[in-house]
């Protein structure tokens, strides 16, 4: 009994310590506006992840700051910079990007197996 409390004692302790990757900030910011010749967005994790099974995607909404992400307003994607420690995320904005609002869908696989998602609105001004 007690050293299957301890085991359990160690599973908690493991897990707290393996947190899984939230989004620690994020530039730009939730509801942000970017300079038209801004060039990436960059997350900021807690926790390092695994590039392979994690996926970015930028979506754009136009006009519309409430709009929903799908298939049809997908931007191409391409290949998200992580830096060495695999915690800092750059994905690029396109080139050709048009002014108006945008929504990164992302979602991250850490270390600890533990997958995680969320979303980033922003805008592009004119
Ligand atoms: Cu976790």
């Amino acid at each position: 009994m007690r050293a299957l409390s301890l085991f359990l004692l160690l599973a908690l302790v493991s897990n707290l310590a393996l947190g899984h990757a939230r989004l620690s900030s994020s530039t730009p910011a939730e509801g942000e506006t970017l300079a038209a010749d801004a060039e990436a967005i960059t997350l900021q994790f807690s926790e390092a992840i695994q590039p392979r099974f994690s996926d970015f995607t930028l979506h754009y909404l136009g006009t519309r700051q409430d709009g929903e992400a799908n298939r049809d307003n997908q931007l191409p994607r391409g290949t998200p910079q992580v830096d060495g420690d695999r915690q800092v995320v750059e994905v690029a904005i396109p080139e050709d990007a048009q002014p108006g609002w945008y929504l990164l869908d992302w979602e991250v696989l850490a270390e600890d197996g533990h997958t995680t998602r969320g979303t980033v609105r922003f805008s592009i001004e004119l």
